[in-house]
Order: structure tokens, then sequence, then C-alpha cells
């Protein structure tokens, strides 16, 4: 697998400044191939929407809600989820400030793809790649580090501290919901993310105002690479879209709603039960957008493969075993643009001997119901660790 590298390939722009010019086109590299270009969603779909508080007054039927919005969406917007709304509210507002303050604040903070903490507004090294409409704060939690807290806004940490512990909370009931679904023992999900040891990580965006938002995307199609994204939406301005089936459809965020969705890690382990689905950003030309997504995630090192209860005979397993790290080092090095660049080479394949690493060779169609970004991906990963390892 490459290298994550110290430096950006590129001198990076700022995307606050581009729009802050003026300019009344966007520079070409924002501009994407025409299929890429977000298109109107016409539907009036939305994802479902989840009492949580239905946990205690009905808990059969809410449990049956999470579970089809786990298998058939991916995603779900969660209400009376109770974390305080004043928090909410708040938590976001304080990110927005950040991102108006001076250039020379934010610089302090810049980022290298190394760990991409900090300010930050690309994601991915590839030369000359096509870049996305917005900028980001990248933020690790856990495991316990020395988290590169920027110190303006003066009241951003201890609100960051207070949203965090509540977002981990619920992150931690919502895990033992999904194994319950499943059949399994509660505390499956923590345990195989590494019990205490879990990851933590937060990624504040924020998406300028684009003079020409039908060229472009704030964030590009993908899937997170992570356990699960607990994501606080701009609930102003819409922008999330969400591939179901051959539809972008646009979510529509309830007051004070959350928004959670299954990453990548958390399907392997499912063994594709429940599904981590792409979606992407779209921008807007009057009115900008913050959102914070935090990411709960494996502890990097920990081997990730299907949980066994959920291997049989008819459902062998899906995928190879593999460390959250060697995976999220590929999306750090190839961006999000990646997952879809490689939708139609899809494999499928099954462990055998596990200390062996094969070069995937089966493809599947793209409407195959197994298609989905993540086999892309594995199969990518799979073939850049076959050129350093002996297989
Ligand atoms: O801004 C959003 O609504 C989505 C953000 C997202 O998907 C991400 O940060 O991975």
């Amino acid at each position: 697998m490459g290298s994550l590298d110290d430096y950006w390939p590129e001198p990076v722009v700022c995307v606050q400044s581009l729009s802050d010019s003026g300019n009344l086109s966007i520079p070409d590299r924002y501009i994407k191939p025409q299929p890429e270009r977000p298109s109107l969603s016409v539907n009036d779909m939305n994802i479902p929407v989840i009492d949580f508080n239905g946990l205690v007054t009905s808990p059969e039927a809410t449990m049956k809600q999470i579970s089809k919005a786990c298998r058939e969406w991916g995603f779900f917007q969660l209400v009376n989820h109770g974390v305080r709304t004043d928090l909410v509210d708040g938590v976001r507002e304080t990110w927005r400030e950040f991102f108006h303050e001076p250039m020379e604040v934010k610089q302090k903070y810049a980022n290298s793809p190394k760990t991409y903490e900090g300010f930050g507004s690309r994601l991915g090294t590839e030369k000359g790649a096509i870049l996305d409409w917005n900028d980001y704060y990248y933020l690790h939690y856990r495991p316990p580090c020395n988290t590169k807290w920027p110190d303006q806004p003066p009241s951003l940490r201890e609100v960051m501290e207070e949203y965090t512990s509540e977002i981990l909370r619920l992150g931690a009931a919502l895990l033992k919901v999904f194994a319950v679904n499943l059949g399994l023992k509660e505390d499956s999900f923590q345990s195989a993310f590494g019990g205490n040891d879990f990851g933590a990580c937060l990624r504040a965006n924020f998406y300028p105002k684009c003079p020409q938002p039908d060229l472009t995307l704030g964030l590009s199609s993908h899937s997170d690479p992570g356990g699960m994204a607990i994501l606080l939406p701009d609930e102003q301005v819409c922008g999330l879209q969400v591939r179901k089936d051959d539809q972008w459809v646009t979510i529509k965020p309830e007051p004070h709603a959350i928004i959670v969705n299954i990453g990548d890690q958390i399907q392997v382990l499912s063994n594709a039960i429940y599904k981590s689905v792409e979606h992407r950003v779209v921008v807007n030309p009057n009115k900008e957008r913050v959102s914070l997504a935090y990411f709960y995630n494996p502890k990097s090192d920990m081997l990730i493969q299907p949980i066994s209860e959920l291997v049989t005979s008819n459902k062998p397993a899906l995928y190879l075993p593999m460390t959250f790290e060697e995976y999220r080092g590929f999306i750090r090095t190839k961006g999000p643009q990646d997952v879809k660049r490689y939708k139609h080479q899809i494999t499928f394949e099954r462990p055998s001997d596990k200390n062996t690493l094969k070069i995937p060779s089966e493809t599947l169609e793209p409407n195959d119901v197994k298609w989905n970004p993540i086999h892309n991906l594995i199969k990518r990963l799979r073939e850049d660790i076959a050129n350093v390892m002996t297989i």
C-alpha cells in the first residue's frame, strides 16, 4: 500500500477563500466529470425517522424499525435521542465560528495527509485530482491522544467534550441495538471494535457558498470506512444525499435530529446484512452549510471480519480479515472518489488460509444484489497489499 505522505502533492487552496473571492466561475479542478455532477433529486423520499425514545415506550417496534433501516437504507435519522437540543445547536454554531475565523487562525492548524488531523481542504493525495468544495477540521479523540484542539473560539473544547461524551454514549447504545437485532450478544460489535479501546474521531465540515453548484460536489460520493457515523446535519440547509437503488435521495433533517449511518466495518462484521451506503453532499449558491460527522470506529489494529455467528454454509463469509488501519490507509491515500471509480470491478471472495491474501478474480455485474462500493475497495486494497507481501 502507498505510504501516507507528510505533504500534500500541490499547494492547498482554502475553499472559503475561493467562495469569498466573488468569482462567478469555479476553478477547473473543482469541476466534476459529467456523470458525477449533482442532479436534482426529484423524489420526495426521505430516510427512515426513528424515535429513539421508542426503545422505552415500544421497544419491539422500534428495534424492528432500526433493523429495517440498517438493512435497507444503511441510514436513519434519530429524534428524541437524548442529546440536549441546545448542545446540538451550540456545537454546530461553535464550529461555524471557527470556520469564519481569519485565515491566519485556521492556518495554524493546517493538516497533512499523514493523519489528516487539523484544518484541511482536500481529501486524498493523488496529484491533479478533482477536488471537493469543502473545508474541514479533522479531530482525533479516541483512543486517548493529544487531541489537536483549535484554541478559537475559546468555548470550542468545552462544548465539544460535552457533545462527544453524549455522542459516544449514543454510539455505544446503538451498537448494542444493532447486535441484538442480529441475534448476537449485545456487546458483540463493541468487542469487535476493541472494547474500551474503540476509536472516535470527528470531521467538522464547512461547505462555503458555491457560484456553480451544478458542476461540483461538497463531498464526493463515498461510503464511510469506519464503524458507524453519527452526523449532526445543518437543519437550515439540505445537502446530504443518499443512494437508494438508482436514485439520490436528499435527506430532509427533522429538527434537532441526528443522522446515523452504517460504515464499511459494520458491513463486514455483519457479513453484509447491514449496508454501508454511498452518500455525497451537494452545495448551495446562497447558503453555506456546516455538519459534524463523528466516526465511531474499531481500534486501528483490530482484525475485522464477519462475526462467526453470521457465517453459515448458506451464507459464507464475504470478506477476508483486514485491520481497520490497513483499510483506512487506502482511503486516506486515494480519497473518497476512488470508491466510485472502481465500482464496476466487484470482487467477492471467501477467506481460505488466514495467512494468504489472494488477488481477487471474480467480477460481478453492477446490478448484482451484492453490488456495493466496499467490494471494490477491498479488491483494490488486496491488490495493493499483494504488492508488498509474499503471497
Ligand atoms: O456533510 C454531510 O452532511 C455529510 C458528511 C459526510 O458524509 C462525511 O463527513 O463523511
